[in-house]
C-alpha cells in the first residue's frame, strides 16, 4: 500500500482524523438542509393529494373502499416494517459505535441459520396474506350482478364513447349512471392501449385492442366524478379526461329517454344540415334522425346536452364550440378533427344548430 490508505487495519479511522472537522461539519449541514427541504416536501405532498379529485383513497362506491382497505392494509404493513427496521438499525449504529479507545475491528460474523430462516418465512407469509387480500379486492371488482346496467365503452384516440345496448343511447365523454344499480362494463379499444380510471368510483381496467374486458361498480352517492385516460395513448393522451354523472333513478331514466330519441335541434335548418354534410362532418359523425352516420368520432346527436367539448378540453357553450369548430387543431393539438376552413357564415349555422342538439 503505497501512497494509499490500508482500510485492513484501523486505517479508515486513521483518514477520518486526517480531514475531520471541516469536511464533517459540512457534510453535517448539507444532510440537514436535505432532511429539512424532504420533511416539508412531505408535508406539502398528502395536502395537495387531499384537495385532489384523483385522490383514491377516498370512495364513493364499494368497489372503491374494497380498494382503501387494501391501501391501508399494504401501508400499514409496510410502516410496521419501515419504523421496525429503521428503529433497529438507528439502535444499533447508536448503540454499538465506536468508543474512544476502541482498538481493531468489531466480532465478525458470517452466516445465522436460525435468523435467515425467520427473514425468509416472514416477509413469504406476508406476501401470501396481501396476495389473498389482492384476490378478494380483484374479485369485488369484476363480480357483476345480475341486474347491473349494461355499458359498453369505447378508447377512441383521444375521446370516450359509451354505448347502452339495452337504451339505445350513444354518448361520449359524458357517462350517466343511476345511483345504488350497479354497472355491468364492457371495456374494448377503437385503436391503442387506454385505461379507464374513476379514481374515486374503483381501480383502473384496461382497454385493449381486440379484447373485452368486464368492469363493474356501483355508485352510491349522487353528484358528478371526474375521471381520465390513465395510460399514454398518443399526443393527446392528456385531454383525454370524462365526467360520470351519477343520477338519481328518476333522473336517470329522463336522461336515457332524451338521449334515445334521434335529433331535434332549436338551431336546425337545412342550410345546418347541408353545411354539416357538405364539409364532411358526416362522414365522421352521426346524427341519428339525419343522414349523417360516420361512426369514427363522437356521436353528436344530443351533442349540446353535454358540459365539455374534445375529452374535457372546453367548456360546452356557443362561444367555446366556435372556437372548436373554427380550428380543433389549435385546441386540443394533434386532435383526429381535421381543421376544416370553416366560412364565417357556415360556422356560426354549425355553432347553432350543434349546441341546440340538446
Ligand atoms: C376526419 C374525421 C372528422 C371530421 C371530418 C370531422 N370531425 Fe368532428 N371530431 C372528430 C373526432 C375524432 C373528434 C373527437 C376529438 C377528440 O376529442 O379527441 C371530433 C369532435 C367533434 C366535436 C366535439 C364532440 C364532443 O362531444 O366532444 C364536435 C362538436 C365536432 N367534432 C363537430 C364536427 C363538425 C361540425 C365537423 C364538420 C365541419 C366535423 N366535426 C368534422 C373527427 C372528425
Ligand atoms: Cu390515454
Amino acid at each position: 500500500m503505497q501512497g494509499g490508505v490500508d482500510f485492513r487495519r484501523g486505517g479508515r479511522r486513521r483518514l477520518r482524523a486526517a480531514s475531520a472537522p471541516l469536511a464533517a461539519r459540512g457534510w453535517v449541514a448539507r444532510r440537514l438542509a436535505a432532511a429539512g427541504l424532504g420533511a416539508v416536501f412531505a408535508l406539502l405532498l398528502p395536502a395537495a393529494a387531499f384537495a385532489a379529485p384523483y385522490w383514491a383513497v377516498l370512495g364513493d362506491s364499494p368497489q372503491a373502499r374494497s380498494i382503501q382497505h387494501l391501501f391501508w392494509i399494504v401501508i400499514g404493513v409496510a410502516f410496521v416494517f419501515l419504523f421496525g427496521i429503521e428503529g433497529a438499525l438507528l439502535y444499533v449504529v447508536f448503540r454499538f459505535r465506536a468508543r474512544p479507545g476502541d482498538e481493531g475491528d468489531a466480532p465478525q460474523v458470517y452466516g445465522n441459520r436460525r435468523l435467515e430462516v425467520w427473514w425468509t418465512i416472514v416477509p413469504a407469509l406476508i406476501l401470501v396474506v396481501m396476495f389473498i387480500f389482492t384476490v378478494r379486492a380483484v374479485g369485488e371488482e369484476t363480480a357483476v350482478a345480475p341486474n347491473a346496467l349494461p355499458v359498453t365503452v369505447i378508447g377512441h384516440q383521444w375521446w370516450w364513447e359509451f354505448r347502452y345496448p339495452t337504451l339505445g343511447v350513444v354518448t361520449a365523454n359524458e357517462l350517466h349512471v343511476p345511483v345504488g344499480r350497479s354497472i355491468d362494463f364492457t371495456l374494448e379499444s377503437a385503436d391503442v392501449v387506454h385505461s379507464f380510471w374513476l379514481p374515486l368510483l374503483g381501480g383502473k381496467e384496461q382497454l385493449i385492442p381486440g379484447q373485452k374486458n368486464r368492469w363493474t361498480f356501483t355508485v352510491d352517492k349522487a353528484g358528478s366524478y371526474d375521471g381520465a385516460c390513465s395510460e399514454y395513448c398518443g399526443g393527446a393522451h392528456a385531454w383525454m379526461r370524462l365526467t360520470l354523472v351519477a343520477d338519481t333513478p328518476a333522473q336517470f331514466e329522463a336522461w336515457a329517454k332524451a338521449q334515445a330519441a334521434p335529433a331535434a335541434s332549436t338551431g336546425a335548418s337545412a342550410q345546418a344540415l347541408r353545411v354539416f354534410t357538405q364539409n364532411a362532418c358526416s362522414q365522421c359523425h352521426a346524427i341519428r334522425g339525419t343522414t349523417a352516420s360516420g361512426a369514427v368520432a363522437p356521436d353528436l346527436t344530443h351533442v349540446g346536452s353535454r358540459t365539455t367539448l374534445g375529452g374535457g378540453v372546453l367548456a360546452n357553450n356557443a362561444g367555446d364550440m366556435a372556437r372548436w369548430l373554427e380550428n380543433p387543431q389549435a385546441v386540443k393539438p394533434g386532435v383526429l378533427m381535421p381543421d376544416l376552413h370553416l366560412s364565417a357564415d357556415d360556422l356560426s349555422t354549425l355553432t347553432a344548430y350543434l349546441e341546440g342538439l340538446k
